[in-house]
């Protein structure tokens, strides 16, 4: 039997460091067979980061490797959707998340959900409460986490607590520039060049079961205006193809330019049209609606959409 931690389908850089936190967290506090482990390939941003500090990247997990006896322990994630394929509710023993709950079990297990910035930040008030000591290579990752969920502290979701654990992790790191390592990041996470356009929308998604199912596509960019003048129209026929292929009621890309701290929504259809234009105001023009600052899924741009559908 093991214990596997890993995060949500197709990762990102804080639900694959979440798997290695949580696991150094576990094994200090005498858990000592936890193995950290990612759903999914690592996806550019991450790759980089593991690279720019010579870190392994935890083993890829699939779902058939997953046997029925071993446990498993969650992070960054919590819902059905979000997990790995055909998970037991009973191999459940712990869940450690800063997103919205939607979980319904049969039995009682450990959940800490807090509303802090990143997973990692959790990680780390977890190691500060229990006196722990975080090794200065985890804490380097937990830093780029930190900063990449958080936008480089300045996203809606960020709060004190973040801030307190950027500072202690960049001093326990030796990185003093915050700022230089979070464009570095969102650089890596822009480069979507070699990506097809399904690539680019499939690379970081989330569908939400707001009693209809909406696929949420994030891009998080440097480089907004140049994707939407160059690939639009590759963008808009990979929205209809994923849309088809996944069988979900709406479809919705954001691509969020970090610099400019601004979102455009890019959508294809009569019903994307209007529940945006519901759930933002404004008018939607050659298939973008600018949804000005609001550049976080989970806390502005998920929830006024669900809010628009049950109007
Ligand atoms: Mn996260």
């Amino acid at each position: 039997m093991n214990t596997y931690i890993f995060g949500h389908i197709k990762p990102d850089l804080d639900s694959v460091v979440a798997a290695i936190s949580f696991t150094e967290y576990r094994k200090q506090m005498g858990d000592i067979d936890v193995i950290p482990a990612m759903s999914g390939a690592a996806n550019p941003e991450t790759a980089f980061v593991f690279n720019k500090f010579q870190q392994s990247l935890p083993q890829q997990i699939t779902a058939a490797e997953i046997l029925p006896d071993d446990r498993v322990i969650l992070v960054d994630h919590n819902e059905t959707d979000q997990r790995i394929d055909n998970l037991g509710q009973e191999q459940i023993v712990s869940i450690y998340d800063h997103h919205t709950v939607y979980l319904n079990l049969t039995h009682p297990i450990e959940i800490i959900v807090l509303p802090l910035g990143s997973s990692n930040t959790i990680a780390w008030k977890l190691f500060k409460q229990n006196n722990l000591t975080i090794p200065q290579n985890i804490a380097t990752l937990m830093l780029c986490a930190i900063l990449s969920d958080t936008v480089g502290l300045k996203s809606s979701t960020t709060t004190e607590t973040d801030k307190l654990a950027v500072a202690d992790l960049s001093a326990v790191s030796n990185i003093a520039d915050i700022n230089s390592l979070t464009l570095d990041i969102f650089k890596a996470k822009s480069n979507v060049s070699a990506l097809s356009d399904e690539q680019v929308i499939l690379n970081d998604y989330k569908i939400f079961d707001f009693g209809k199912k909406v696929f949420i596509g994030q891009l998080e960019t440097v480089e907004q205006d140049t994707l939407l003048s160059g690939r639009k129209a590759g963008l808009l026929a990979a929205l209809q193809a994923i849309k088809e292929r996944e069988g979900v009621d709406y479809i919705i890309l954001a691509i969020t330019d970090i610099l400019k701290v601004n979102t455009k929504l890019l959508v294809d259809g009569a019903g994307e049209t209007d529940l945006i234009q519901k759930a933002f105001g404004g008018t939607v023009q050659e298939n973008i609606l600018d949804i000005g600052a609001k550049m976080s899924r989970k806390k502005d741009i998920a929830p006024a959409i669900e809010k628009a559908l049950i109007q």
